[in-house]
């Protein structure tokens, strides 16, 4: 990420996302959007700076210890930068919503965290800065809430299928956001810094035919459950053994890109959450939460896509469509003069072009963009004639191709995605 320019590391573990880093970064984050709003979730923003008072209320003020950033304002008042919002989101609900009438209800963001890590490493992956998609489910009853939480398990693989990932639920702690039930999402991944024990046949399970209907959703859920799938904290040799046989045993390392949590009334009770049920009495709300790791995605899609020093794209989040490539030299634009008229055409026809227009000679472009993963290239070089063009996959096949017919390929692709 650091070589081609998608980020630059301003301290540790705090990065700025520069032109094309940002660009993948934003539509992933428009991904995770478009799942969240399909299972009816509304969306919000609270501040990155919040007040002391509410950590205090929760208990968790002094429990989260040195990852939190505490600041004083000028009138001496105690801030802190949130590194999550369970606090803040209970605060919000328990002033708007009184009655059992309006439940349930499912709220979330994107907005910037810090957590003051220890050792920040593998650069977006484990930041002190970092952006994330956290969504929070109110309900009356532990049952309705665990339905709530099984919306999001499905919301969860969909997003990541989209990205072309394969992330696996599995069974994990849940450290300090509390609670008794927690699936992480892992990716696998040689470089990942979670331990995962599993049974290889979950591989199998396809998403796809399950709705967004109540008993649908719920068969998903008996479905994972069905197969042993943990992190290395609930590991257990005996029990894996027993339930898993050699053939079909997997440890591997992944990445973890999401978590959920079903902690019922640990934040609403201290905070006093409560909502009037039918009968006059009051009930303290039953919540989860859940976050995807925006910023981490980027690169651990990189990560899981990256092979023999060529990287691609899932076409879902690539920064562009497609990248002209030439040869230019000083004084010669009849090169250029081509690659500008393809470059006009195509954007016309709303298609994310890239043109490398630097005078850097081809074999060292080829290497750059092999790096970049934009997935498809336009190349003027020698097989091309005045209006055929070699149109490359990147790390597949060429084909020579009239522009108009480039045109139309890509519109395909796009829309098959
Ligand atoms: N409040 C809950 C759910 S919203 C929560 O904060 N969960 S979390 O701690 O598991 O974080 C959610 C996701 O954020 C993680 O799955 C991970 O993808 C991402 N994340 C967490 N810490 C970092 C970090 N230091 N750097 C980059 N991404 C991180």
């Amino acid at each position: 990420m650091l070589r081609t320019g998608m980020i630059k590391q301003s301290s540790a573990g705090i990065y700025s996302w520069l032109p094309l880093g940002f660009k993948v970064m934003k539509k992933i984050e428009k991904i995770v959007r478009e799942e969240q709003n399909k299972i009816g979730a509304q969306e919000l923003l609270m501040p990155t700076i919040q007040s002391a008072e509410i950590w205090k209320e929760s208990g968790r003020y002094d429990d989260y210890g040195e990852e939190m950033l505490r600041i004083k304002d000028r009138q001496n008042r105690e801030m802190l930068y949130g590194p999550t919002n369970e606090e803040q989101v209970t605060e919000i609900f328990r002033s708007s919503v009184k009655s059992y009438k309006s439940l349930p209800q499912l709220l979330y963001h994107i907005q910037w965290k810090f957590r003051d890590e220890i050792r920040p490493r593998f650069g977006v992956m484990r930041c002190r800065e970092f952006y994330m998609k956290d969504a929070y489910s109110f309900d009356v009853t532990d049952e309705e809430a665990l339905f709530s939480y099984n919306k999001f398990f499905l919301s969860y693989l969909r997003t990541f299928k989209r990205l072309n990932l394969t992330a696996i639920p599995m069974a994990a702690d849940t450290g300090p956001i509390g609670g008794e039930l927690s699936h992480e999402f892992v990716i696998l991944a040689e470089t990942g810094e979670s331990k995962i024990y599993s049974d290889k046949r979950i591989f199998d399970i396809d998403i796809n035919e399950h709705s967004n209907d109540d008993n649908s959703i719920k068969e998903l859920r008996d479905k994972f459950d069905k197969f042993y799938a943990v992190t290395d904290e609930k590991f257990n040799k005996e029990n894996f053994d027993k339930k898993v046989e050699k053939e079909n045993q997997l440890h591997a390392k992944g990445i973890e890109v999401g978590h959920i949590f079903y902690f019922g009334d640990k934040y609403s009770k201290p905070l006093k959450c409560s909502v009037d049920l039918q009968d006059g009495k009051k009930v303290d709300v039953k919540m989860g939460s859940y976050g995807i790791g925006v910023s981490r995605l980027v690169g651990a899609i990189i990560e899981a896509k990256f092979n023999n020093n060529i990287m691609k794209w899932p076409q879902s989040v690539t920064p562009f469509d497609v990248a002209i490539i030439t040869s230019i030299k000083k004084g010669d634009s009849e090169n250029l003069n081509k690659c500008e008229k393809i470059y006009r055409f195509l954007k016309e026809s709303k298609i994310d072009v890239l043109f490398d227009d630097t005078e850097d000679n081809l074999s060292a472009k080829f290497k750059k963009f092999d790096l970049i993963g934009i997935p498809y290239q336009i190349i003027l070089g020698s097989k091309t004639t005045d209006d055929k063009f070699e149109f490359k996959e990147l790390n597949g096949k060429t084909e020579i191709l009239t522009i108009e017919e480039i045109k139309n390929k890509l519109l395909k692709i796009r829309n098959l995605n």
